[in-house]
């Protein structure tokens, strides 16, 4: 018998902004997205100074074409409906639906393409599973409002969910509000449109333009519940398991705050449904008042009345904590590199691969919050090499998420409630840290380089029968 429940929503993730590519077409507008380079140095460009969100052209914008994913949808969700997929994880353009963000009525012809992507899913039996906001907004929010820090924002974002929800709520049942609404910390032009030219310099923007999207995924909560109350709305989160290097007390509680800081200060919000305990000495740290912050009459009572139904995590890798030497050993990692851990491999761009850690962080989330959780990126970017007839023999993407899944498995034995698992990439696509196509997480590979040559072709690597036995028999045969 499986250990994983009959229900259990197996399948992939992706995001439109990675994908789709026709940047411009069907009265699409320019996202943040479309202005971000491709290049191993694009967070380093994004969190440089002079950084201001215009386009250069001397670089080259790997979103604006993706893999073709607008023009090729019917042929990759086949691949997924092959794949036996339960459920598919990918996210809706902003920028197609309101290519300004500020006009009051959606494009028309940005919505057709959800709809036909929808009823595809639907077609091959595949749940779809809707991010609203994924590392995309309309560029002219940033342009002429500052990004997320200004409170009007809300209700762009409100106008725009209410007429993704109102559209597709008889068809999509699994939402989120904001995709790794955490990652601010680090690199805050990716979810809140900020960059140190615009604002992102004070953290006291960052801290507030999360304020402004904690109230927007509220009231997007509070309309989708009372829209259809069989919708299900999580939050997003990035969680890095984080383990203090030693038994060094000072160690343990750096461990501690690290967590609080990253790991779940959005979540403490959008879950328990009030600031937590130590966000007055989290943003004091950063030299930040909580109460120069700008909250509204109404807004601590939104928040409290409109909590997540689930929360919705990526996972990839774990960070160990030590505040006691001063050049300890590194590592890279997912959006911030850190201290090296003794007991782990890496990834080809050195992050440390660990599977308990996802176990670990399953009982965290689960015991803190008590919702259930849905692991909807996971996976492995390495490089792929194509043999000479034409495969992928990617034995080292299944092994890693071999050890993952069993790793939910004993998650489950620990009384874990998981809905669902969506790796992330399951098709090849554009990375969002270098914004290259050579960092492969996919089951299918895509025949395109850094530099824009390949044909685009689809093709099954061996990860692809792997992955669809592993559904087919409910996580049974790994
Ligand atoms: C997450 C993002 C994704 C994604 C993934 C892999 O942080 O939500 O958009 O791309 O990480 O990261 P990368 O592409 O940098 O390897």
């Amino acid at each position: 018998m499986s250990k994983f429940p009959k229900n259990f929503l197996w399948g992939g993730a992706t995001a439109a902004n990675q994908l789709e590519g026709a940047y411009d077409r069907d009265g699409k507008g320019l996202s943040v997205a479309d202005l971000m380079p491709g290049g191993k140095d694009r967070f380093e460009i994004l969190t440089s100074e002079n950084f201001n969100w215009e386009l250069d052209d001397t670089r080259i914008y790997p979103n604006h074409r993706g893999i073709e994913h607008y023009d090729r949808f019917k042929e990759d969700i086949a691949l997924f409906g092959e794949m036996g997929f339960k459920c598919y994880r990918f996210s809706i353009a902003w920028s197609r639906i309101f290519p300004q963000g500020d006009e009051l009525e959606p494009n028309e012809a940005g919505l057709k393409f959800y709809d036909q992507l929808i009823d595809e899913c639907l077609k091959h039996g595949i749940e779809p599973v809707v991010t609203i906001s994924h590392y995309e907004m309309p560029l002219n929010l940033v342009k002429k409002y500052g990004g997320w820090k200004n409170r009007q924002l809300i209700n762009f974002y409100e106008r725009y969910a209410e007429v993704v929800l109102s559209r597709y709520h008889t068809k999509v049942k699994y939402w989120m509000t904001f995709n790794e609404i955490n990652s601010a910390s680090h690199v805050p032009a990716l979810s809140q449109g900020l960059v140190k030219s615009n604002g992102a310099k004070d953290y006291k923007n960052v801290a507030q333009a999360w304020h402004n999207q904690f109230v927007a995924s509220a009231k997007a909560v509070q309309f989708a519940h009372a829209l259809n109350p069989e919708l299900q709305v999580g939050c997003m989160i990035i969680y890095g398991t984080t383990y203090s290097m030693d038994s060094n007390p000072v160690n343990e509680m750096a461990t501690i705050i690290e967590n609080q800081e990253f790991n779940y200060y959005c979540a403490d919000v959008q879950v328990r449904g009030k600031y937590p305990a130590y966000t007055e000495r989290f943003l004091s740290s950063k030299g930040v008042n909580f109460s120069d912050l700008e909250i509204a009459e109404g807004d601590l009572a939104l928040l409290e009345t409109n909590t997540v139904d689930y929360i919705g995590f990526s996972y990839y890798m774990s960070a160990v904590i030590d505040v006691t030497q001063d050049t300890p050993e590194t590592v890279g990692g997912n959006l911030m590199g850190g201290v090296r851990n003794p007991f782990l491999k890496q990834s080809d761009w050195g992050w440390q691969i660990d599977p308990e850690g996802l176990r670990i962080a399953m009982n965290n989330l689960y015991n803190r919050y008590n919702v259930p959780l849905f692991i909807v990126e996971n996976g492995l970017g390495a490089h792929d090499k194509v043999d000479e007839n034409g495969y992928v023999a990617d034995d080292y993407r299944i092994s890693y998420l071999r050890d993952h899944i069993e790793a939910i498995g004993r998650a489950l034995e620990d009384g874990v409630d998981v809905m669902g698992y969506t790796p992330w990439g399951c098709i090849d696509l554009v990375s969002a840290s270098t914004g290259e196509m050579s960092k492969r997480y996919g089951f299918i590979y895509v025949d395109l380089d850094d530099e824009g040559n390949g044909t685009l072709n689809r093709s099954k690597k061996k990860s692809f029968d792997w992955y669809k036995q592993v559904i087919a028999t409910n996580g049974e045969d790994l």
